[in-house]
C-alpha cells in the first residue's frame, strides 16, 4: 500500500477517536501512519491515551509525544485501532505479519470495539493466501509444530510451516520472548474453528486469526476510503 493510501486511512481512522477515548494502538505500518496522523491533533489538545500493542509502538508513540499507559493501569479500553496482513467480507482477520499479534489480540479484547485499518489489496474472500502467523513457546518447538501439522491435516489443511527468521537469519523473538511459526494453509475456510482448535495445543501461545473482534474495517483505495461492517 502506498504511503498516501496509508495516511488516508489513518486520517479516516482519526474520526472515530473522541476527546477522553482509552486507545489500543496497533502495530505496523499503516497503524503507524495513524500514529502520525494522531500525534499533531494530541499536539493542538486532543486527549487521549494509549495503549501500545508493541514495543515498536511505544517508542514511535514516545517520539510524538502521544501519552502511554499499559494495559495493567488501564484494562479496558475504548477503541482499538489497528492493521492486518488479510480480512475477509465478515471481518475475520490474519494478524501477526509483524509479530505482534499476543499483544495485539490482547489489547483488542480489552477494548470496546476495534477498527482495521488496511488498504483494499488485503480484503479477500477467503483467509489463508497470507501465511498464518502462530506465536509458540520455545520449549517443545517440534513437538508443537508437529501438533500444528496434525491438526491441520485433521481439518483438510495443507502447506509448509516455516518458522520465522529475521533478515540477518536469525529465529524472530516476538516482544513476549516467544518465536512465531508461518502456516501457509492457503485457504482458511473456517477461521474461528481453526483459532480455537490452534489454542488447544499447549505450545502455541496465540494465533494470528481474529474473529469477532474487529467491528469496523477502514479500507483505503486508490477511489476513496470505504468503512465495511
Ligand atoms: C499489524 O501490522 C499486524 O497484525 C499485521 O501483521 C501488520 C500489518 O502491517 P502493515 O500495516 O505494515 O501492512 O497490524
Amino acid at each position: 500500500m502506498s504511503e498516501d493510501l496509508k495516511r488516508e486511512a489513518g486520517k479516516a481512522a482519526l474520526s472515530f477517536v473522541k476527546p477522553g477515548m482509552r486507545l489500543g494502538i496497533g502495530t505496523g505500518s499503516t497503524a503507524e501512519a495513524f500514529i502520525r496522523e494522531l500525534a499533531p491533533k494530541v499536539k493542538a489538545g486532543l486527549e487521549i491515551i494509549g495503549v501500545p500493542t508493541s514495543e515498536r509502538t511505544r517508542a514511535l508513540c514516545e517520539e510524538l509525544s502521544v501519552p502511554l499507559t499499559t494495559l495493567e493501569e488501564t484494562p479496558q479500553l475504548d477503541l482499538t485501532i489497528d492493521g492486518a496482513d488479510e480480512l475477509d467480507g465478515r471481518l475475520n482477520l490474519i494478524k501477526g505479519g509483524g509479530g505482534a499479534l499476543l499483544r495485539e489480540k490482547i489489547v483488542a479484547q480489552a477494548s470496546k470495539s476495534m477498527i482495521v485499518i488496511a488498504d483494499q489489496s488485503k480484503v479477500v474472500e477467503v483467509l489463508g493466501a497470507y501465511p498464518l502467523p502462530i506465536e509458540v513457546n520455545r520449549f517443545g518447538l517440534t513437538a508443537t509444530r508437529n501438533a500444528i501439522d496434525a491438526l491441520a491435516s485433521s481439518l483438510n489443511l495443507s502447506g509448509e510451516i516455516t518458522l520465522r527468521e529475521t533478515d540477518a537469519g536469525k529465529l524472530f523473538e516476538t516482544d513476549g520472548g516467544h518465536l512465531i511459526v508461518d502456516a501457509s494453509f492457503g485457504r482458511i475456510p473456517q477461521p474461528q474453528a481453526l483459532a480455537v482448535a490452534l489454542n488447544t495445543i499447549a505450545g502455541v501461545v496465540e494465533n494470528g486469526l481474529f474473529c469477532a473482534l474487529a467491528d469496523k474495517a477502514i479500507i483505503a483505495a486508490a477511489s476513496g476510503v470505504q468503512i465495511m461492517e
